[in-house]
């Protein structure tokens, strides 16, 4: 392909502009631009009523629509990564509005292929959707109102060509809508490696019979052993949700076609942003890359007090970095087939499940690459969701009227926000300070708060809930970027920092919305007192949590004890045993502040050991992630929500942690007392993931209430969570526990 100049690229992404006003693709913008120009009639209440009765377009065309509509290939325009940009308008979720059920009555959302467009340069594909629709259907439920969903497997080879509501136990599961390759390790290094695998395209080397590859195209990539033989089986997890280990996507838990899973969410939560998505066994890396997940949205009488922006005026952006299938040729010459590729970059020279976790050149926004969206000058909420396999994200507004970006110019993060390879190559004053977070994963801050740096940073399965105030921007272009060591106009190979653009529209508005001071009574920080002990409301005494459940786990890093990957160890703590008995191997001191040091010792390590940590319904456990080195990991728990309370580092700059003999994993002398890191309004909101980053220890504190059953815990970047770091938890009523056998172990 051919790469653009600064000047060149800045007419071209004018001319893309011009032409999408005029034809929109698939019509999403006629409905747009037809809610606008009604609202400049008769004002905004129309907007919101033909919204909720209409709901948006989603952009999904089913597969009777395709013949006609799809092109051959990628007509071959000079543009960034050889997809144009801004091409698409933003589609939005359809709605279920679950409450809207009488009671007792399930919601039914199937798994199901469809045939979507991941850009409107390239041609219809299929894809594994909820409901046909990629992103799934916002699921909308009250808090504290019970809904019943019917999970469905529908995905057969045979939903390809048809669609309706048979039987499917005697049909063939679908296999994955793409192919899995694997960039073999480059004799230059892994960075090379990984420079190649990154690159936008590439496709899976073909066996033309018997086992006997012919010569392969040069961007032919050999296929990750097994994945082509992948059928589908679904298990759907409601990230978030405070409900019962069988309603909770348990990974074993997976059924074929013809299978469908009922279940139960009480909704006793305050207002939130949760997600659903497949988090089946092994495999959870690849049936979300398919297009398996969708937002589930939680209101309450809180939320509707606040009269946020709502309507066409809340938006939820699901977004997800992807790489895309190309014809055959070199790879530098990209054509793509329309298709999504899982391209990795290989580590070992085996084919032994050694791979960097996968990333890709384009950023998707609800299933489409680099789209836009056509805003009124006034506020608008927010909900951002990192839907991503690894990648995390690091996001920003950017004023890009009348911007020119020389060729690789990088964004680098920092802390003061600033930029990595040539400070002046951009202009600072191009970012705007208009992100104002209002809500993380569980519900709402105390009160808004202007994001550090203009920055919004989430790991793979983090949300967050922000308002923008788009008057301030009236008639400016404006684009949500990752600022995570990405470039703008990027050479091949480097991550391209647009995620999407903003067009804001000129005329003025009358806004009644004001941005509340407070937002959230129900909201409590968290502390821990002299003591050490957590105090969880007003009352020193009253609310302080005498009895709290201490559960260590080891962040262990990649080639400890020959494993190159990095693995997630449950440690026990051994503190009261003899020397002799705790032995010299896998062992983590760690110094204490006054008295002996703390000696954890590894215990489980792979999903189906024995559970270790069991819980009585009611309990409050603090959960201590010890991470020793290697990449940053979102780590989540499921069945309830935490606030982070203590979070230690030991300020490396890389490598693991000094100190720790990856050769013994352990560590000969106690680690010292790594230092305390302030926890800023934000992290300390309501969560469940967390980006822990190597040489911390973070400390968060959970109730877990209100539930029962078989949980997971795990790292969400999915190609983590599937080879192997995530592990079981057990919460049983404290009547039924006190019969349990296996109760009572070290963790206590
Ligand atoms: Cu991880």
């Amino acid at each position: 392909m051919s790469t653009a100049t600064p000047s060149g690229r800045s007419a071209s992404s004018t001319d893309a502009q011009n032409d999408i006003h005029q034809d929109p693709p698939e019509g999403a913008g006629n409905r747009e631009e037809q809610l606008l120009r009604n609202d400049a009639e008769t004002g905004s209440a129309v907007v919101q009523s033909e919204i909720t009765l209409v709901g948006a377009p989603d952009g999904i065309v089913h597969p009777d629509e395709e013949e006609g509509l799809s092109r051959s290939h990628f007509p071959g325009e000079a543009s960034t990564l050889g997809l144009r940009k801004f091409r698409d308008h933003l589609p939005m979720p359809s709605v279920i509005r679950a409450w809207e059920r009488p009671r007792g009555i399930p919601v039914s959302v199937s798994a199901e292929i469809a045939k979507v467009r991941h850009h409107a340069d390239l041609p219809l594909v299929d894809a594994w959707t909820y409901e046909g629709k990629m992103p799934g259907p916002t699921i909308e439920v009250q808090s504290h109102r019970l809904v019943l969903i019917d999970w469905r497997n529908a995905l057969t080879e045979d939903g390809r060509h048809s669609h309706g509501h048979q039987d499917h136990l005697e049909d063939e599961p679908a296999g994955l809508p793409y192919d899995v390759v694997r960039v073999p390790p480059h004799p230059s290094g892994i960075g090379e490696t990984i420079r190649i695998a990154g690159q936008p395209g590439g496709m899976a080397q073909e066996d033309h019979g018997h086992g006997h590859l012919h010569p392969q195209p040069e961007n032919a990539y050999p296929r990750l052993a097994g994945t082509d033989g992948i059928r589908a089986a679904t298990s759907v997890h409601l990230h978030g949700a405070l409900t019962d280990g069988h309603n909770d996507g348990w990974a074993h838990n997976v059924m074929l076609p013809g299978h469908t899973a009922r279940c139960t969410y009480p909704n006793r939560q305050e207002a939130c942003t949760m997600w659903y998505h497949d988090h089946a066994m092994a495999v959870t890396r690849f049936s979300v890359y398919a297009g398996l997940a969708g937002f589930y949205l939680i209101r309450d009488a809180n939320e509707e007090r606040l009269r946020l922006p709502a309507g066409a005026f809340e938006l939820q952006l699901m977004v997800a970095d992807r790489n895309l299938e190309s014809e055959p040729g070199s790879p530098e010459d990209f054509r793509p087939t329309g298709r999504f590729l899982y391209k990795q970059a290989g580590i070992g020279a085996d084919d032994t499940a050694t791979e960097i976790p996968v990333t890709g050149p384009f950023n998707s926004v609800n299933g489409k690459i680099w789209p836009t969206h056509r805003v009124e000058a006034r506020w608008h909420r927010i909900r951002l969701l990192n839907a991503s396999n690894s990648r995390i994200y690091r996001f920003a507004l950017y004023d890009t009227t009348d911007e020119a970006v020389p060729l690789d110019t990088n964004l680098a993060s920092n802390p003061a926000g600033g930029f990595g390879a040539d400070p002046t190559a951009f202009g600072m004053d191009r970012k705007s300070q208009a992100l104002v977070v209002i809500g993380t994963e569980g519900g709402f801050l105390p009160e808004p708060v202007i994001a550090p740096n203009g920055v919004v940073e989430l790991g793979p399965g983090e949300r967050t809930d922000v308002l923008v105030d788009f008057a301030a921007l009236r008639g400016r272009t404006v684009e949500l970027r990752n600022e995570n060591a990405t470039n703008l106009n990027p050479r091949l190979g480097q991550p391209d920092a647009t995620v999407m653009q903003f067009t804001v529209d000129k005329r003025q508005r009358k806004d009644p919305f004001k941005l509340p001071k407070k937002l959230n009574p129900a909201y409590y920080r968290w502390r821990l007192d002299s003591d050490g002990a957590p105090v969880v409301g007003p009352d020193p005494v009253k609310d302080k949590i005498e009895d709290v459940k201490h559960v260590w786990i080891g962040v262990i890093p990649p080639g400890t004890r020959g494993n190159v990957h990095p693995q997630m160890w449950e440690l026990e703590d051994v503190s009261h045993l003899a020397p002799e008995e705790i032995g010299d191997t896998e062992v983590i001191r760690l110094s204490r502040e006054g008295g002996d040091p703390l000696i954890l010792r590894a215990g489980p390590k792979l999903f189906d050991d024995a559970v270790r940590i069991l819980l009585a319904e009611k309990d409050w456990a603090m959960w201590h992630v010890v991470h020793l080195g290697g990449p940053a990991h979102p780590i989540h728990i499921h069945m309830t929500t935490f606030q982070m309370i203590e979070r230690r580092s030991w300020g490396i700059a890389g490598g693991n942690v000094p100190g720790f003999d990856p050769v013994t994993g352990s560590t000969a002398q106690p680690l010292p007392l790594p230092g305390l890191v302030p926890i800023d309004a934000i992290t300390g909101g309501t969560k469940e993931t967390w980006v822990v980053r190597p040489g911390e220890i973070v400390t968060v504190l959970g109730h877990f209430a209100g539930a029962n059953g078989s949980f997971m815990y795990h790292c969400h970047i999915l190609d983590h969570e599937d080879h192997t770091m995530m592990r079981p938890f057990v919460v049983l009523p404290a009547s039924i526990m006190a019969f349990h056998g296996g109760h009572g172990g070290d963790h206590h």
